[in-house]
């Protein structure tokens, strides 16, 4: 059995090889991307076994999709929905450090997922269910799987991930607001940025955030900071780790990165501490590498980047 299971859209990925606009591009590089499977398959380098639900269009973008996580170890349950095409997502490097992202997954096959595509023993059977704000936003029905989905983890005592992942290009401040406050009630970990945060609660800085997300509910509230590191509250211990300095070459899938290697360290037992740490260094891996999800660390690579600077690595 799959021990950590999510779901939500992945979409095919056109990305610029280079610094520019994108009609000047003769030529743009072909791979995936999605919040989700973007964290299954950091789960899954590091060793855990990790399940992705989805669904994706009856064409090549989808069987792209399904064989290009399925090959990362993941468990792909995914709908061949032969009445819409599978999301697409082009990726532009306007300057060496400003990334553009442009979507064409409106009625997307991913946006028709419902209630009825969760398979409930696969997540009862889980130990925690990873769900992000991307899907709530495609559709009532996406919305309405990931709700089934959450009460299925609570009802089994299946430990509830949220990922605040706001998207503007997708719905206003205020519908993510609404739909994310609601989330962050049901869920008993909750990763946001400042901004994503500020959809939610008030507050000055990520501490007083964090608080305020933990009084919606969850035990663990991790508010990231990009290159200034991460404000943790777990358990009613507050944390602020400095980030890993790193070359930032592409900073999309950072947080999915995280919270792949936070998820697998929680599901193994480490302590708070560990698991903040594991996921500032596969974080740090994330957008040192051009693409979402292909830099991730294995289990190996992560033990080795995240040894104290003043340890002699050989
Ligand atoms: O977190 C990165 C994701 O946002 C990206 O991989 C694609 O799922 C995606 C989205 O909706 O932007």
């Amino acid at each position: 059995a799959a021990e950590l299971v999510t779901l939500g859209e992945t979409m095919a990925l056109l990305a610029a090889p280079r610094v520019g606009l994108l009609r000047h591009m003769s030529s743009l590089d072909l791979s995936v991307a999605g919040a989700e499977s973007n964290l299954a398959i950091g789960v899954s380098r590091l060793g855990r076994r990790a399940a992705w639900l989805s669904r994706v269009g009856d064409d090549e973008f989808g069987r792209l999709v399904t064989a290009t996580i399925r090959a990362e170890g993941v468990a792909v349950y995914a709908v061949v929905d032969g009445t819409a095409p599978t999301g697409l997502m082009v990726k532009e490097r306007r300057t060496d450090t400003a990334t553009r992202v442009q979507y064409y997954r409106s009625g997307s096959a991913a946006s028709r997922l419902s209630p009825s595509d969760v398979d409930e023993s696969l997540v009862r059977g889980a130990r925690v269910l990873h769900v992000t704000g991307i899907t709530p936003a495609l559709s009532a029905t996406a919305r309405d799987a990931v709700h089934a989905a959450v009460e299925s983890a609570r009802g089994a005592g299946v430990a509830v991930s949220l990922d605040l992942n706001y998207r503007a290009a997708l719905w206003d401040a205020a519908a993510a607001g609404a739909e994310l406050r609601e989330l962050v009630a049901r869920a008993d970990i909750v990763f946001a940025t400042g901004p994503e945060a500020r959809l939610v609660v008030s507050g000055d800085d990520e501490a007083t955030l964090a608080a305020e997300l933990e009084k919606l509910g969850p035990r663990q509230v991790l508010v990231k900071r990009g290159s200034r590191g991460v404000v943790g509250l777990l358990d009613g211990t507050a944390y602020d780790l400095p980030a890993k300095p790193v070359r930032a070459v592409d900073p999309v899938g950072a947080g999915d990165a995280f919270a792949s290697a936070y998820l697998t360290e929680w599901i193994g037992g480490a302590a708070p501490a560990g698991c903040l740490h594991a996921a500032t260094v596969a974080g740090a891996f994330a957008v040192t590498v051009p693409g979402d999800w292909e830099g991730l660390p294995s289990r190996a690579e992560l033990d080795l980047l995240g040894a104290e600077p003043d340890d002699d690595v050989q």
